[in-house]
């Protein structure tokens, strides 16, 4: 079995305290290379001066070799806060209005992805396989033939893909798709996802769709494919499990003194149309007084790229109409929404989820959403809670049972909150039911398995 060669632009350096710590994706990666013996390569997270890069930072484990490099300053400034986060983040959640385009942030994007080859490229032997991660590195393959490198290589988006007409409103468009073109196979989240990539290539003049997920462009023939990420679902269901017994989970149900839980969880983003389900909460209570008192929202949401003006602007936006919704329809004994801007333990949130009646995920754009699985993977079987679910997230392709909304709704959204705390054992059974058969089987290692399986076929 060849070596498996994983690059992302950041990587989960094991601290052995279990699966727990890690999440599903880092276990399964590990898992994969652990099979095969290999290399996790990306950036440290650290920046260091402009001089000579330091050598990277080497970590055996196993016979899993981590390698770390850092960054200088304006590469991190350029690279990650410019143009990965400035531009393709927005432009792959359809944001053509928050996209800031800046020649030299562009320039050191793809810099920076060469800088990456050229420390990769003397670690890799002939016949191993690499699968680069998500579109921080997506000029990585075009960088590494261009040394001549012969290998297999795979790249996996984990956020959407556009149509034509919003990815060519990126300046550097074209050289973005022959960078995609580079690679070996292209796995995206959904087949939504997957077409609009043949879409664009169409448009573009670039290539053709010679077959379905076999694409001709540049001189070069690959294939693309649409592999939804999966989570670890039974190992969540166990933790879901034994999180009753949990105190802070215990403390969590006596606080909400018998009142049903609303719960959302995301990293502070504004694909995760944070404000518009708040004002769908707002709409729920005052369409339905009757509920007044009787639930409470929690949404848990931990900042994330607070060095990003638009991420900054949002921390702002939510905390204030968090505040002025309590004072609109809170009462002197019951404060509808707690919203919480912290990181919460894997155990402690899947007791959460169990706990929550409502998992409510609304995202205005999103490649898959593990969020959503968590929640379904976490309920409990002679009990379980509703998803009220985008149908703008990559999850909804699957999770039939969910009740799918459009998020830009807020009335329709309003009325599924409604429906999901009414709904009957029996419906809220079925429903879970057939998610949960489908995530036990689609897992975060069945994903894994299927991308590497199809990257090393003839
Ligand atoms: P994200 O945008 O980060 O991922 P998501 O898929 O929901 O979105 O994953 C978030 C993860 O962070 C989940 O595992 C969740 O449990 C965890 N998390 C969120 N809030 C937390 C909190 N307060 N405390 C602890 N953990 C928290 C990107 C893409 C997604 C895609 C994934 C994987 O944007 O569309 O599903 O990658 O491919």
């Amino acid at each position: 079995m060849s070596r498996l060669i994983i690059v992302s632009n950041r990587v989960s350096v094991p601290d052995h305290k279990g699966a727990a710590a890690a999440g599903g994706l880092a276990v399964a990666l590990q898992a994969a290379l652990a099979e095969r013996g290999g290399i996790w390569m990306g950036w440290s997270g650290k920046s260091s001066g402009e001089a000579e890069p330091e050598p990277l930072e080497m970590t055996q484990d196993g016979n899993i070799t981590y390698a770390l490099t850092d960054l200088t300053q304006t590469d991190v400034e350029e690279y990650y806060q410019g143009f990965a986060n400035r531009v393709l983040w927005p432009i792959c959640h359809y944001r053509l209005d928050l996209a800031e385009y800046a020649r030299k942030e562009m320039t050191g994007y793809f810099r920076v992805n060469r800088f990456f080859a050229h420390r990769l490229a003397p670690l890799i032997e002939p016949d191993d396989i690499i699968w680069v991660h998500d579109y921080h590195l997506i000029p990585l393959a075009a960088e590494l033939r261009q040394m001549g490198l012969k290998n297999r290589i795979g790249f996996f988006l984990h956020i959407p893909w556009p149509p034509a007409d919003v990815v060519r409103a990126m300046p550097v468009h074209e050289e973005i798709m022959r960078g995609l073109s580079s690679y070996d196979l292209l796995g995206f989240q959904t087949d939504h996802d997957l077409e609009n990539f043949a879409g664009c290539l169409k448009r573009e003049g670039m290539g053709i769709e010679k077959s379905p997920g076999h694409f001709s462009a540049h001189g070069h023939d690959f294939r693309g494919g649409a592999y939804s990420i999966g989570i670890e679902t039974a190992a969540f269901a166990a933790f879901a499990r034994k999180a009753a017994s949990h105190s802070m989970v215990h403390k969590a149900r006596k606080s909400i003194e018998g009142r049903d839980l609303i719960l959302g969880v995301d990293r502070l983003d504004y694909s995760k149309g944070i404000t518009q389900r708040i004002d769908a909460f707002e709409r729920f209570i005052t369409n339905n007084p009757a509920h007044q008192r009787s639930v409470t929202y929690l949404q848990i949401t931990p900042k994330s790229r607070s060095e990003v003006p638009e991420y900054e602007a949002m921390q702002h936006a939510v905390a204030e109409q968090a505040g002025r919704v309590n004072g609109a329809i809170g009462t002197v004994d019951w404060v509808p929404i707690r919203y919480i801007n912290r990181s919460i333990s894997r155990p402690i949130l899947a007791g959460l989820y169990r706990l929550a009646k409502v998992g409510l995920v609304t995202p205005l754009r999103d490649g898959m959403n593990l969020v959503a699985k968590e929640y379904v993977a976490a309920q409990d079987p002679d009990d379980p809670g509703v998803l009220v679910l985008s149908q703008f997230a990559g999850a909804a392709r699957k999770l039939h049972g969910a009740l799918l909304v459009n998020p830009y709704d807020v009335d329709g959204t309003a009325n599924a909150l409604a429906r999901a705390v009414n709904m009957p054992l029996q419906e809220r059974q079925e429903r879970w039911r057939g998610m949960m058969d489908y995530l036990l089987e689609h897992d975060v290692l069945h994903w894994c398995e299927t991308f590497l399986a199809d990257l090393t076929a003839k």
